[in-house]
């Protein structure tokens, strides 16, 4: 009765000692869901990287096959790291893959099944024209993770290429008429001023009204663009919401759309490499992203494996156009079994409450708050200094006692709750208006002093006078 692990990918008998990381290639095809990934067959440390594979018809229960690529060619000896599926106007998908030669020169790749009709597509050839694009002679290093690739309403396919020029991070755009032959366009997609290179760079279409996802080759009027960045300096996945101009393949990010780290993320927890894919049968498009451990890599050695990938999500635009909206893809419902329920509780400052009942290693957790308005008069003002709310939920965490909240849940909580993680609200004024701040308090997440207990922070959308909060946790334990 627990359930399956809402999580893509855990060890199987064959696979311990194995490193996880970035999501690659997710795609539909032929009803079946396909996921690839970063993948070390040989340690649970970053090295020798294959294609990891596994596919599902729910995007929740997953069968491992073998991996679809392996270093084997001059093009890609080095590894055959992150890249995209695109599916072609025949319907059947290519992948586009970043390879290292041995002088760990970055190059990119062509793979298709060898066998379209087999819907598992165990099977991958690679392209006997690789390598298909190749560096300058200056940035040999930073030149990888091609997007699932669009069509043009010209005919011709583009395609971004993660870089950094000029102390810039860049989305290098390619073209090509067949998917073979690859040529670099005058100039890049988009560009920003901070100096990281870009990594897994992700870039679609979203409707401005509704929650339907696009193809990526979709472009009308009503619809936005999406341009999401890994930044490698910061470890973080960061976006920004624009116009696409297809006529002179520019991307421009709205005002006030921020295009470095301190703007819009998809999380604000470990979180990184994250790639989208359209689910042409639900017609929604979904993110999956690599969730890095928190811990030391002689740690993961000692454990085993590393790195996980997280459970699906579904993104939409939100209505005001500024920013994306998730949700975790409805199919975790499934996995739903023993229903737990409270109603009317009243929470008391300084009060916690214990959630009886719940026993199974994963929980899916839904809170509805609401604040009386009399308790709402009682919040702190917001400092005019306290701008980051990163840096407000890492100096009080969840353990503040004026104002209103923190209040939330403590999940993985220990008997004597000398261990537990903190998912919290708190509310501040600022302007006859009130500011809520989401946090994550992990200090008190593990007696071990080995694992990064950083706390997060965002400030939220909503006004807690006409809307009720609501909190969706899904928490996952893994015994190792
Ligand atoms: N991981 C891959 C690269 C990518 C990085 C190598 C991001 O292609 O830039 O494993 O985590």
């Amino acid at each position: 009765s627990h359930g399956v692990i809402p999580v893509l990918l855990a060890l199987n008998s064959y696979d311990i000692n194995a490193c996880w990381s970035d999501p690659n290639g997710p795609m539909i095809y032929k009803g079946m869901y396909h996921l690839f990934y970063q993948y070390n067959p040989e340690s649970a440390e970053w090295g020798n990287i294959a294609w990891g594979h596994s596919t599902s018809i729910d995007l929740v229960n997953w069968t491992i096959h073998p991996p679809a690529l392996f270093p084997s060619n001059s093009y890609d000896i080095n590894g055959c790291w992150s890249g995209s599926a695109t599916i072609l106007q025949d319907g059947t998908p290519a992948m586009l893959y970043t390879g290292g030669d041995s002088q760990k020169v970055q190059l990119q790749n062509l793979a298709v099944p060898k066998d379209p009709s087999d819907p598992y597509l165990v099977e991958w050839v690679k392209s006997p024209h690789n390598p298909i694009m190749t560096p300058n002679e200056e940035e040999k290093e930073s030149f990888r993770d091609p997007t699932t690739a669009w069509l043009g309403p010209d005919g011709i396919w583009r395609v971004i290429v993660g870089n950094e020029r000029e102390n810039r991070g860049t989305a290098l755009l390619y073209k090509s008429k067949d998917f073979i032959h690859w040529t670099e366009a005058e100039r890049p997609l988009h560009s920003s001023s901070e100096p990281t290179m870009w990594e897994c760079p992700d870039f679609f279409p979203v409707l401005i009204e509704g929650e339907n996802g696009l193809d990526t080759s979709e472009i009308f009027l009503g619809i936005k663009h999406v341009l999401k960045n890994s930044a490698a300096r910061s470890f973080i996945d960061y976006y920004t919401i624009g116009v696409y101009d297809h006529h002179n393949d520019i991307y421009t990010p709205d005002e006030g759309s921020v295009d470095n780290e301190s703007g819009l993320r998809l999380d604000y927890g470990r979180y990184y490499a994250s790639k989208s894919f359209f689910d042409s049968e639900k017609k929604r498009r979904i993110f999956i992203a690599w969730v890095n451990e928190s811990t030391s890599k002689e740690i993961d050695i000692i454990k085993g494996w590393s790195g996980l990938q997280s459970f699906p999500r579904k993104i939409w635009l939100d209505r005001g156009g500024k920013q994306l909206v998730q949700w975790p893809i409805e199919e975790i419902e499934t996995l739903r079994t023993n229903q737990v329920e409270l109603q009317n509780i009243t929470i008391e400052a300084g009060s916690n409450r214990e959630i009886f009942g719940v026993t199974a290693a994963q929980a899916d957790v839904e809170i509805f708050f609401s604040i009386p308005i009399e308790v709402l008069e009682q919040a702190e003002v917001l400092e005019s200094s306290w701008t980051n709310p990163q840096e407000i939920a890492n100096q009080s965490g969840s353990s503040a006692n004026t104002g209103v909240g923190p209040f939330g849940l403590l999940v993985l909580a220990s008997n004597s709750i000398e261990e537990y993680t903190a998912v919290f609200f708190r509310i501040f004024k600022k302007n006859d208006k009130f500011v809520v701040l989401m946090g994550c308090d992990q200090k008190r997440s593990s007696v071990g002093l080995e694992y990064d207990k950083t706390n997060y922070g965002a400030f939220l959308d909503i006004d807690p006078v006409t809307e009720k909060l609501s909190l969706r946790t899904l928490v996952c334990r893994f015994s190792t």
